[in-house]
Parts: C-alpha cells; sequence; structure tokens
C-alpha cells in the first residue's frame, strides 16, 4: 500500500472487546478504497489445551470469551463426543438447545441497545424530545407498557442530568451531533429509554443459565450431557421450581424481543434505507448449523441448517464437510504465524499449528505495514474462499431453505421498509438479520421447554450418558468437530485426542471468518470489503466505519485466542484520527 495515501484508523473500535483495529485508505473525496483489519492482542488457549484431559477441555476453551459465555464449552463438548461417538440423553440436547437459544437472546439484544444502537441513535437529541410525543410514537409502534409520557420524561430527565454534570458515563465519547444521525428526537429518547430498559433485562435473564449450568458467565458443562440432574424431589437439581422459573424467563425473554427489540429495529431501520445497500461485500456465506431436534449428528434436524451460500445464489446450498481436509483451511500469510509446511500453506484444523511470530512494528507506531503481516487473527477459508458467517448467513440460509417462519419475517420486514431482497445483503440487512432470527429462536424456545416438560412428565429424566466416560473405554487415537452457530457465527473446535489425552486443539471461531486479514491469493476477509466503497462524511469521525463494523458484531477475544508470551508487543490503543493529508 502507498504509504503516502490517506488513511483513517480506528483502534480500537469496540466497546467492550477492544482488540480490533481497522485502517481504511481513502481517495480524494474520502470514499473508502481498501481497508485493512487487525487483531491487536493474542493469547493462547490452544497451546493452553494441549496435553490436557479432553473431558476438561471445555472449562478451559470456555475461557476464550466473556461475551459469547457459553459457545466456547458447548463447541468442547461436541468435540470430544464427535471423536468418541458419545450419546448425549434427548433432555442433555434441549437443556443444550435452551441454553444456547438463551444466550442468542440475550447477546443479540445486548448487542442492538449497547454495543450498536449509538451508531444510528443519537443520546444528546433525546433532551429535545417531548415526551408526551415520545410516548405516542411508542404506542402506535408496540404494545409495550413502559411507554407513558411521565416514563419518557423520566428518562430524559436522567440523562439531562448525565449531559449536565459533564458526565455522560456509559455514554461518552459518541459521535453526538453528527450529522449521519437521522432519528427524530421522539425516537432517539425511545432508544434510549429501552436502552435502559435492556441492561436490567439482561441481567434477569441470564438467570436461565445459572439453572441449568450453575453460573453466568462461563455455565458448567459436561461431556456427555449436561451437568445438572433433573429431579423433581431433590432441592438441589432442576425441580418443579426452577422448571416454572425457566418458563417464566422464557416469556420475558420472548416479550422483549417481540415488544421491544422487534420494533425497534424496524423503526431505526426506517430512517436508514441507504445502509441497505452497502456494507456486504463478499456475497458467500457459510453456515455450519445448530439447534438439533434430536442428536447433533443428524444434520437434517438442525433448526439453523448447515451450508454455503455463494455470489448470494440462494437457489443453491452447498454442502459443507468438517471432515475434510480441502474444506475448512486457516492460512496464516498475513499473520503473525509460522506454519511448519510454509507460510502460504493453508491448514485443516485437525493439522493445525498455533506458532507465534510477531513481525509487526514496535509501539508507538503510526500505521500497520498491511504488506505484509498485519494482524493475530488468521485466514479461514471454505475451499479457498472467503465466506461471511453469522446472523445474515444464517437467516439467508434459513430462507433459503424454506423455513417458514424465516420468509414470514423476511418478506414482512422488507415489505416494510418497502426493500427488495437484495437489500438484505448489506449494513442493515446485517442488523436486521439478528433481530430476526432472535425472533425464530426465542419462539423456538418454548418448543424446547414443551418437550423436556413432556419427557419428564413421562419419566425420563436422564441428563447424562456415563457410557464413555472412562477413558480405559476410549480409543487410542481419536478426532472429531464439534460445531455451533455462536451468536457472531459458524464456530468449530477440532480435537486430535492420543492416549487419553488433547494432541491438538484448534479453535476456528466467528470473529474470525468474519474479522481476518488477506490470504495468500491477496482475498480479502469479509470486514476488509464490506468496507470499501463506504463515504465517509468526517474522516475525523467516521461513523460510517463504526456502523459496518458493528454490524457484524465483532469480539476479538474469540478471534484471537491463541497467551502473550514475555514481553511480546502489545500495541497501544490510539484513539481515531485522520492520517496527514485526509
Ligand atoms: Ni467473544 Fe464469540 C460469538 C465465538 S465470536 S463473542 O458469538 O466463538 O468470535
Ligand atoms: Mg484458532
Amino acid at each position: 500500500m502507498n504509504a503516502a495515501a490517506p488513511r483513517v484508523v480506528v483502534d480500537p473500535i469496540t466497546r467492550i472487546e477492544g482488540h480490533l483495529r481497522i485502517e481504511a485508505e481513502t481517495d480524494a473525496t474520502n470514499r473508502i478504497v481498501k481497508a485493512y483489519s487487525a487483531g491487536t492482542m493474542v493469547r493462547g488457549l490452544e497451546i493452553i489445551l494441549k496435553g490436557r484431559d479432553p473431558r476438561d477441555a471445555w472449562a478451559f476453551a470456555q475461557r476464550i470469551c466473556g461475551v459469547c459465555t457459553l459457545v466456547h464449552g458447548i463447541a468442547s463438548v461436541r468435540a470430544v463426543e464427535d471423536a468418541l461417538k458419545y450419546e448425549v440423553p434427548a433432555n442433555a440436547n434441549l437443556v443444550r438447545n435452551l441454553m444456547i437459544g438463551a444466550q442468542y437472546i440475550h447477546d443479540h439484544v445486548m448487542h442492538f441497545y449497547h454495543l450498536h444502537a449509538l451508531d444510528w441513535v443519537d443520546v444528546v437529541s433525546a433532551l429535545t424530545a417531548d415526551p408526551a410525543a415520545t410516548s405516542q410514537l411508542a404506542q402506535s409502534l408496540s404494545s409495550y407498557p413502559r411507554s407513558s409520557p411521565g416514563y419518557f420524561a423520566d428518562v430524559q430527565k436522567r440523562l439531562r442530568t448525565f449531559v449536565e454534570g459533564g458526565q455522560l458515563g456509559i455514554f461518552a465519547n459518541g459521535y453526538w451531533g453528527h450529522p449521519a444521525y437521522r432519528l427524530p428526537p421522539e425516537a432517539n429518547l425511545m432508544a434510549v429509554a429501552h436502552y435502559l430498559d435492556a441492561l436490567a433485562w439482561q441481567r434477569d435473564v441470564a438467570q436461565l443459565h445459572t439453572i441449568f449450568g450453575g453460573k453466568n458467565p462461563h455455565p458448567h458443562f459436561v461431556v456427555g450431557g449436561v451437568p445438572n440432574p433433573i429431579d423433581l424431589d431433590s432441592d438441589s437439581a432442576i425441580n418443579a421450581k426452577r422448571l416454572a422459573q425457566v418458563q417464566d424467563l422464557i416469556v420475558r425473554m420472548r416479550d422483549f424481543v417481540d415488544q421491544v427489540y422487534l420494533p425497534d429495529t424496524l423503526a431505526i431501520a426506517g430512517f436508514y434505507k441507504d445502509w441497505a445497500s452497502q456494507g456486504e461485500g463478499l456475497g458467500n456465506f457459510l453456515c455450519y448449523g445448530d439447534f438439533p431436534a434430536h442428536g447433533i449428528n443428524d444434520p437434517k434436524t438442525l433448526l439453523v441448517p448447515r451450508g454455503v451460500i455463494l455470489d448470494r445464489d440462494l437457489t443453491t446450498i452447498h454442502e459443507v464437510d468438517l471432515h475434510d481436509p480441502g474444506q475448512v483451511q486457516e492460512f496464516v500469510s498475513r499473520a503473525y504465524y509460522d506454519y511448519g509446511p510454509g507460510k502460504d500453506a493453508g491448514l485443516h484444523p485437525y493439522d493445525g499449528e498455533t506458532r507465534l511470530n510477531y513481525t509487526g512494528p514496535q509501539p508507538p507506531y503510526e500505521f500497520l505495514d498491511v504488506d505484509r503481516e498485519y494482524s493475530w487473527l488468521k485466514s479461514p477459508r471454505w475451499k479457498g474462499k472467503a465466506v461471511e458467517v453469522g446472523p445474515l448467513a444464517r437467516m439467508l440460509m434459513m430462507y433459503a431453505s424454506g423455513n417458514a417462519q424465516a420468509r414470514e419475517l423476511v418478506d414482512m420486514t422488507l415489505a416494510r421498509l418497502g426493500l427488495p431482497v437484495d437489500a438484505l445483503c448489506s449494513t442493515l440487512g446485517r442488523t436486521a438479520a439478528r433481530t430476526l432470527e432472535t425472533k425464530i429462536f426465542a419462539d423456538a424456545m418454548q418448543g424446547w421447554y414443551d418437550q423436556l416438560i413432556a419427557n419428564i412428565k413421562a419419566g425420563d429424566t436422564r441428563t447424562f450418558n456415563d457410557a464413555l466416560w472412562e477413558p480405559s473405554t476410549w480409543p487410542d487415537k481419536a478426532r472429531g468437530v464439534g460445531f455451533m452457530e455462536a451468536p457472531r457465527g459458524a464456530l468449530g473446535h477440532w480435537i486430535v485426542i492420543e492416549n487419553g489425552r488433547i494432541a491438538n486443539y484448534q479453535a476456528v471461531v466467528p470473529s474470525t471468518w468474519n474479522a481476518g486479514p488477506r490470504d495468500p491469493q491477496g482475498q480479502p476477509g469479509a470486514y476488509e470489503v464490506a468496507l470499501v466503497g463506504h463515504q465517509l462524511h468526517d474522516p475525523a469521525r467516521p461513523i460510517e466505519i463504526l456502523r459496518t463494523i458493528h454490524s457484524f458484531d465483532p469480539c476479538i477475544a474469540c478471534a484471537v485466542h491463541v497467551v502473550n508470551v514475555g514481553d511480546r508487543v502489545v500495541p497501544p490503543p490510539v484513539t481515531v484520527r485522520p492520517s496527514p493529508g485526509a
């Protein structure tokens, strides 16, 4: 890259998970011509896991991230179960579905309000809203009961105290007043009120994990089932009282999604339709699939199907085989790693390597050297292709495979917004897809719960299969893959077991797929392509970059899960700044 070209740097770009840096090269009109996505921190989970008991792997792997708190636990136990051909009881499958579903609903609502909404909602503008008009607006959109003029007046008063005290607190550092904000003051006030409501709601609904998994974040799991037994006569097991609490939590989750999250998404989207034609660039989408009706090994029963869509062609779903060495591979040609077979090799995760080799600049530095290695993220590819994973991929997959509810929701959304189906492949489409899939999973929760209750009433309370618990029952060598759909996309853990111990372990993670750097062919990753063409209104306040990158819901703790060795370089955070000439 031409070092003299204007470059806008945003680092860190995420609000809670700040190890992602974007460098965007712009032309004379402040249009993004090329973009580079870099993970700036390295950890070491895959190295830590080697040599351990595979039955313990979930507890380590789960520490990859505290946001998608349970997904690495699930992927890990599924990997061991796949390697050992270990069946889990029907109730364990249902409890896992309920826990994964709860994770989605919690995480997606939190993302929308607390990590993404302020790219679209101007908090300071809410101060000029008329609370009575805000109440009218809210009541025209939804039956959510917290919608009186007094309620909005109270929220506005709280907000005014923050602003007048010069203490925006959680709202500090926004680009308030930026002309790219388009909501009227009343819509801004309504969204801020729901931001605050969502904080309280998310704390409460996390209890589902504590009931089934003992705690949140990082609920407990077990290879062969789920850890908490069902025993209606015990105070220290899943009993009738706990099950009634779960029912209550499911209702609260669905109510918030139906009455707040979905109507807010549609209302806000209506003001930002220009974002329905930019912000998606690869056109390729990958899902591993999730939510099995029965065992994980029958892909036909997955609520989210497995497959790949290429070039936005929804008429063909390509089959995905996670064991095939020619399909999923990770490349490191532009990442700070070495590979035994050479820097340009692609390795299937069974043969994956984690050899750290930082070759980037020493801090303080102005720019990364994007012509060589520039990230701690590897570049995963499917049959050599860069693909996008996550909510948009899942909604497209459900839509393409004929899921009736997905079709109805997508069609309703497009009709309400007056947009064509192509609009899905965009920043707005990605954010809407996250909301729509939350609705599908929230509704599915009731079905899994009802089935669990029916099994218990029929006398089946089994939650754990001890048949293969003892390593003496295992083959000397085994390997398997645990897959799932994490909130941010397709997640796989590949494990190689030798003589009862972990010989190799590789996690290929959603944000690695989306945020990874260029590969040996020079193909950019999903974030990098998505930014190309964005017109920056003001390079010193690049809200356009935030909108598109946040629409993916970046999580770099997940993506770079590999301990900083010794005193190797960790670049310091820098704030947004245009490069000279921009
Ligand atoms: Ni740390 Fe995660 C999810 C996983 S994404 S949030 O969802 O896996 O990289
Ligand atoms: Mg990895």
